[in-house]
């Protein structure tokens, strides 16, 4: 294979320095332009096998050697060496070029290692060839804190660890060696490829440089420039936490809500059979029932204002009652004024025979059609409330007709499909999550909205809600407990809620009824969190969690940091600790600003968290610091470049004098 190209400068370079400081990995990202991936990085050893022969068997690997820099057509040589102290390196020096002598930055044995024992081996064998110190590994400064990187070691035996942020050799420290000993300074990684051509570019120069004062009659190393600078590496900002939310129980709680009927307060009577069942599940779900106890309602209604004295013949807590029959009075004279009432004939509907309240029991019964027979109405039922049917004792055609009565349009559709396939049911878990969304849309608009058929009233700090003890108690615990055991609140019909606003509560009936919480701000969001823990509701945590940090995320950037600084003590409290991981690390990457911003805000944080952001900010203080550094030095090199065109005397032999040590002096 024809090894050399027309005007080829061939640069030997040497990679040195201990074992697995990852000389081998970085001469393979160079000469085989490949990025390795954490997984590659941790799973595989690549021996160390790397030598000239490589050029002469693989096209690409040679055609990969060649690199145009400054106008020097060059192809690289690279020779990768054994890291053991003892072994006899001295082929692989001969005629080298340039040295690359590395460390890893995880590692300060061996940053210690170049100093006492590489150094001085390199200048044994080729004393005046230049050398660059190279930091390989550098992505270790942040990804010592990855998970995944973290996962990887601990799942391992305990004979590897994973790096800790006390192994790290930071910038200047490497730095200070390479002033030391005169040497340029390079970090690299072949995770995120920082580096890897650039330190190979500037040993190029480096060979360069030496090569034009031993052959100045050389003109093509004319435009030859001194290694540059490196940028320092900036580490990416910490990945933001994602809010996850803990999975559903909306399904079984109405399934348990079904099955046990507490609470209810209307009962289906379809031949010899009563159905108890709950008056706002009904209306929410079948069209022909909502209009029917809206009837009742708009009769109630005419009842109490034209007999004032019924009020207080309702029983012991008439106060109550009363608020209770103001809350459905209120909502529904709003809903009246823009919608009709129905009218009185819709009683006629086939499905229902008679509606009458039972006053003294709270129960409205409601005599249903002879054509709903009992077993279609439990099944129609079951629908209603779990968006599933029976299927062992499913009569279609009975079933069919009460769901058509009953106006139940998704289940007439399975029905008719069953009917079609012969009796099987195609998907019911989606028909299922199809009806559980029907029914959360219409218990939002049926019990939040309009507030109908409610029978608590919560009496807040600026405000009082309606609610349904059977919907509370399904779905919360607490208040099951609440409304159930020896406490106060199981007979009362008003229950006072103190240290809640209106604001707070109607978030958690939104929670409650349809297991989704509307935009919180970040602002009001404390005691609604608050309400939650208290009321052991992690789901309702969650919700929450993740809506202020899209509030969060919509405000202005100095807003949100007042506000995750605001939030971040109170909210870890009452358990919210996915929004205060969210808050934390929005202020470590905005530390700089907040300590423009709010110093006075940020001292009153707990000591911890205060520890917790100077260690954890982001850009880290030695990025900060590095980045000054070469601010500077950009500037030296500038003057100094200025200074030796000015005092150059135009031929190249003899303006090496004037450029080698401020070459240097930038990177020390
Ligand atoms: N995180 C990280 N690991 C590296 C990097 N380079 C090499 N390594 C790992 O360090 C170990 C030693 O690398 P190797 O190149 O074989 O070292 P050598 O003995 O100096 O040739 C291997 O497990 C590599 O996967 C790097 O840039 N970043
Ligand atoms: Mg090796």
């Amino acid at each position: 294979m024809d090894n050399e190209q027309p005007h080829q400068e061939l640069v030997k370079c040497v990679v040195v320095g201990d074992t697995a400081v990852g000389k081998t990995r970085l001469i393979c990202a160079r000469a085989c332009n490949q990025q390795v991936s954490l997984a590659q990085l941790l799973a595989t050893h690549v021996p160390t096998v790397w030598a000239i022969d490589q050029y002469r068997i693989y096209k690409d690997v040679l055609e990969r050697s060649w690199e145009v820099v400054d106008s020097v057509n060059v192809s690289l040589r690279l020779w990768d060496t054994f890291g053991d102290h003892e072994k006899d390196r001295r082929f692989a020096y001969g005629r080298s070029d340039v040295v690359l002598l590395c460390f890893s930055i995880n590692n300060p044995i061996s940053l210690r290692n170049c100093r006492l024992m590489w150094y001085p081996e390199i200048r044994r064998f080729c004393p005046n060839t230049p050398v660059l110190l190279v930091g390989c590994k550098n992505d270790l400064r942040f990804m010592y804190r990855d998970e995944a990187y973290l996962t990887f070691f601990r799942d391992r035996s305990p004979f590897v660890r994973a790096t800790r942020k006390s192994d790290l050799v930071m910038p200047d420290e490497a730095r200070d060696v390479a002033h030391e000993l005169g040497l340029y300074y390079y970090e690299t990684s072949v995770l995120t490829y920082f580096g890897v051509n650039e330190v190979f570019e500037n040993a190029i120069r480096a060979a360069l440089q030496a090569r034009r004062q031993q052959r100045f009659w050389q003109t093509n190393l004319k435009k030859v420039q001194r290694p540059l600078l490196q940028a320092p590496f900036k580490p990416p900002p910490p990945p933001k936490p994602e809010v996850k939310v803990c999975n559903s129980s909306y399904g079984e709680h109405l399934r348990q809500l079904w099955l046990g009927r507490d609470h209810s307060d209307v009962v289906l009577v379809a031949g010899s059979v009563g159905f108890s069942a709950h008056r706002f599940v009904l209306s929410a779900a079948s069209p022909a029932f909502y209009r029917l106890f809206a009837l009742e309602i708009s009769a109630d209604m005419t009842r109490s204002t034209s007999d004032s004295s019924m009020v207080s013949s309702l029983g012991d807590f008439s106060d109550d009652n009363e608020s209770l029959l103001r809350a459905e009075q209120r909502t529904w004279r709003r809903r009246a004024s823009c919608q009709a009432l129905p009218p009185a004939r819709e009683l006629d509907h086939p499905a229902f025979q008679a509606i009458r309240s039972v006053q003294t029991e709270g129960q409205t019964v409601v005599t249903l059609g002879k054509l709903l027979t009992p077993a279609a109405v439990r099944q129609c039922l079951q629908f209603m409330y779990t968006g599933t049917i029976d299927q062992r004792q499913l009569d279609l055609q009975e079933t069919r007709q009460a769901a058509e009565f009953l106006e139940l349009s998704q289940l007439l559709v399975l029905l008719v499909e069953m009917q079609q396939c012969g009796g099987t049911v195609r998907d019911g878990t989606q028909l299922q999550e199809n009806h559980e969304a029907y029914l959360r849309r219409k218990l939002q608009d049926v019990c939040l909205d309009q507030g109908l058929f409610a029978d608590i009233v919560f009496e807040l700090d600026d405000g009082a809600c309606a609610a349904h003890k059977a919907m509370l108690a399904a779905r919360c615990d607490v208040m099951k407990a609440m409304f159930g055991g020896d406490f106060r609140e199981s007979q009362a019909k008003v229950i006072e809620f103190p240290g809640v606003r209106e604001y707070t509560f109607h978030k958690l009936l939104c929670y409650l009824y349809t297991d989704d919480v509307p935009a919180v701000s970040a602002a009001r969001c404390v005691n609604l969190l608050e309400l939650g823990n208290r009321l052991c509701l992690p789901r309702l945590v969650n919700l929450v969690e993740k809506r202020v940090v899209e509030d969060l995320e919509r405000l202005q950037s100095s807003e949100t940091i007042e506000q995750c600084l605001r939030l971040l003590e109170p909210v870890k409290l009452h358990n919210a600790h996915q929004l205060a991981d969210w808050c934390m690390n929005h202020l470590c990457v905005n530390y700089n600003k907040l300590c423009r911003m709010s110093p006075r805000s940020l001292r009153l944080l707990h000591p911890d968290n205060q520890a917790y952001l100077v260690e954890h900010r982001w850009p880290p203080v030695w990025y900060l610091k590095d980045y000054d550094y070469y601010q500077k030095c950009l500037v030296e090199r500038d003057r100094e470049t200025k200074h030796a065109l000015k005092s150059s005397s135009g031929c190249l032999c003899f303006s090496r004098k004037s450029e080698s040590d401020p070459a240097l002096s930038g990177h020390l």
